[in-house]
């Protein structure tokens, strides 16, 4: 294993640090200690030719005014909150609305555009943040923890780890768009999809569930078996046509510990196998991709990459049943999510 640092730029006279992990297979993972933001992961295809598989920047300044969540942490609280507010134990709280009156992804200055402090680590990194009571109107001193490592088995394992000194909520997660295609050759509408999840929930029209869960039996939400995205960005379901013509739904995972979640391009071969130990994952299939801007030269467009968010489920302290994303004093949040890159032969 080789771990590369290297200077990816300055904000405000700070200096910015990449870490690059090689494996012996030549498997690359890039990530920035700004918003523990994975900016580059290189994987062969079926030819063995070695190309960038996730949407990305070239430079600091781009990242810094992105809206998309390219690559990066999405926390506090990954996903929506109703209304930008909460209580806990008789006290409202008011977080930062960034999102059409809702909290999204911890807010206006979320865990994605914060410097995180960062060490190299065996076969990866670490890194570390702290998130001071009141940040973005979330009560309680946060200590946060994110390590990627690498190993010779194409596993990239994502780790987190958080304490606070008072009740708050937290569940986060990597905001990586996948393109199995190779340096956006492709969009991803031809990637096929396998989820160990026979439900999803229901969206209201600000992207909020609304609580009820649905079978996704008969429905385009059916990835128990291998399914083309593409289905869900032309059907007129209208769970589909909410989110702008494909998903931006939570699945709720089964608790066993099959492979859970399996993304693929037939073209190039590529596979993406990943496991969690999260109760959901939100797809995303970059339908909100801003038509202007390029990642590395390719022109933004919708369809571009895949997001599949192993998290929380999204506004989960308005909804009782729904598994708890508070975390006390005295309490460990860990989370473990471990994504495998493969090939299938013709
Ligand atoms: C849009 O609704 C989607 C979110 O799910 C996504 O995370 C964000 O864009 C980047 O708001």
């Amino acid at each position: 294993m080789k771990i590369i640092q290297e200077s990816f730029g300055q904000i405000d006279n700070q200096t910015v640090f990449s870490y690059t992990l090689v494996n012996d297979h030549g498997l690359e993972v890039t990530a920035i200690n700004y918003g523990c933001i994975i900016t580059k992961i290189v994987a062969p295809d079926r030819n063995k030719n070695f190309e960038n598989i996730v949407l990305g920047y070239d430079t600091l300044n781009e990242y810094v005014k992105d809206s998309s969540y390219l690559g990066a942490i999405a926390g506090r609280v990954a996903g929506r909150i109703k209304d930008g507010s909460f209580e806990l134990d008789g006290t409202e709280y008011l977080l930062a609305k960034n999102d059409h009156g809702n909290h999204l992804h911890g807010g206006i200055k979320g865990f994605n555009k914060v410097f995180w402090d960062a060490e190299i680590i065996e076969d990866g990194v670490r890194f570390s943040y702290k998130s001071p009571d009141g940040e973005e109107g979330y009560p309680g001193n946060l200590i946060v923890q994110v390590t990627y490592t690498l190993n010779n088995n194409n596993e990239l394992t994502i780790e987190y780890a958080a304490q606070t000194d008072k009740k708050t909520l937290v569940t986060v997660t990597n905001h990586s768009y996948f393109n199995l295609s190779g340096n956006l050759k492709r969009d991803i509408l031809n990637h096929t999809l396998k989820i160990q999840s026979d439900r999803f929930l229901e969206l209201d029209s600000e992207f909020i569930p609304t609580g009820k869960s649905i079978q996704v039996e008969d429905t385009p939400f059916d990835f128990t078996s291998e399914r083309a995205i593409n289905t869900g960005v032309t059907s007129t379901y209208a769970q589909n046509v909410l989110v702008g013509e494909g998903y931006d739904h939570p699945f709720l995972l089964k608790t066993n510990k099959d492979k859970e979640i399996n993304l693929k391009d037939p073209e190039s071969g590529r596979t993406l196998t990943i496991e969690t130990d999260e109760p959901a994952v939100v797809v995303y299939t970059g339908n909100s991709l801003p038509s202007e801007g390029e990642f590395c030269g390719i022109t933004s467009r919708k369809y571009l990459g895949i997001c599949l968010e192993t998290q929380g489920l999204p506004d989960a302290v308005h909804h009782p049943h729904f598994p708890t994303v508070i975390l006390d004093k005295g309490e460990q949040y860990s989370s473990k999510t471990v994504y495998q890159f493969g090939i299938e032969e013709n």
